[in-house]
C-alpha cells in the first residue's frame, strides 16, 4: 500500500502497475528494465510535457487524422501503463490496435488479447489474425497483421526497442514514436517523436484530436509542414541539458 502523501506517489503507482502486469504474465521481464530507463528520462524532463513534446503531439495528431490506415502498435509496457487511454485514442482517431511484441510468446499474446476483449475491443496481431512478416526485422517484431501494420500508412509505436522503426520508415510508412529517451534509436529514426511519458502523451493526444477533427486538411497540413523531428529532438536534449 503506497501512502498517498508519499512525495513520489505517482511514480510508485506506475511501478505497481508494471509489477502487476509482470505478475499477471504479460509484461516481459525486460519490461521492468525498460520502465526504469523511462523513469530516468522522465526525471530529467521534470515529469511534465515539455513544449517540444507538445508540438510533436500536435503534429502527430494532425498526421494521424490525415492517414488512411493508421495503426496503434501495443506491447506489454504500453498496455500495463495505458490500455484504457490507448483504447480511447483508437476510438477518437479511428486507428486499429495491433499487438506487436519483441518477446513474443503465445501466452503473452493471448493475455493481452483478453485484456482488450474484456473491454469489448478486437485487436489485430494475435495468432488468430492473418499474420505476415516485415522483411529485415530479425526479431518477433517482424510480425505484422495483413490488415494492420503490414498495409498501414502510419504506425504509432511506443516504449519500443530500436529494431523496427527504421525499417518501417524505409518501407514508406510514417512512424510516430512515444519515447522518453530522445537519443534512442526509435526516437532518432521516427518521423515524429514525442519525448514524453505515455501516460501524459496519450491523454493529450486525445484532447487535441477532438479539437483537430473539426479543422480542415489545410490547417493540419500546415502544422505538419512546420515540424522538423530533428529540430524537435534537439530542443528536447537542450531542455534536458539546461534544466
Ligand atoms: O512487450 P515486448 O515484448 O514488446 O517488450 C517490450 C520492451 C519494453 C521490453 C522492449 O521493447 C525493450 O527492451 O525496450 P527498450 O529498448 O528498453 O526501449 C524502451 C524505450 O521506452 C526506452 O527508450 C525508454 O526510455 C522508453 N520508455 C520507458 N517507459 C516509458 C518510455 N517512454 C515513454 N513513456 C514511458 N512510460
Amino acid at each position: 500500500m503506497i501512502p498517498k502523501n508519499h512525495p513520489r506517489y505517482e511514480s510508485l503507482v506506475l511501478r505497481e502497475k508494471i509489477k502487476k502486469a509482470h505478475d499477471e504474465g504479460y509484461l516481459a521481464d525486460s519490461g521492468m528494465i525498460a520502465h526504469g530507463r523511462g523513469e530516468a528520462f522522465d526525471y530529467l524532463i521534470g515529469e511534465e510535457t515539455i513544449a517540444a513534446a507538445y508540438e510533436a503531439i500536435k503534429t502527430a495528431v494532425a498526421t494521424f487524422i490525415l492517414a488512411k490506415n493508421p495503426v496503434i502498435s501495443v506491447n506489454g509496457n504500453s498496455i500495463a501503463l495505458a490500455i484504457d487511454d490507448i483504447i480511447n485514442l483508437s476510438c477518437v482517431l479511428n486507428g486499429k490496435i495491433e499487438i506487436n511484441l519483441f518477446y513474443r510468446t503465445d501466452k503473452r499474446v493471448k493475455k493481452i488479447k483478453n485484456l482488450f476483449k474484456k473491454r469489448g475491443i478486437h485487436v489485430l496481431g494475435s495468432n488468430d489474425d492473418e499474420l505476415l512478416f516485415i522483411g529485415g526485422i530479425e526479431s518477433s517484431r517482424a510480425t505484422a497483421s495483413k490488415n494492420g501494420t503490414y498495409s498501414a500508412d502510419l504506425v504509432l509505436v511506443s516504449l519500443e526497442d530500436g529494431d523496427r522503426t527504421e525499417i518501417l520508415v524505409n518501407s514508406g510508412k510514417k512512424v510516430i514514436a512515444i519515447d522518453l529517451n530522445p537519443l534512442s534509436r526509435t526516437a532518432q529514426m521516427a518521423d515524429i517523436t514525442i519525448v514524453d511519458n505515455i501516460i501524459r502523451a496519450i491523454p493529450l493526444m486525445i484532447e487535441i484530436a477532438k479539437e483537430f477533427k473539426k479543422k480542415d486538411d489545410e490547417y493540419l497540413k500546415k502544422i505538419i509542414s512546420n515540424f522538423s523531428n530533428e529540430e524537435n529532438l534537439k530542443r528536447s536534449l537542450e531542455y534536458i541539458k539546461l534544466k
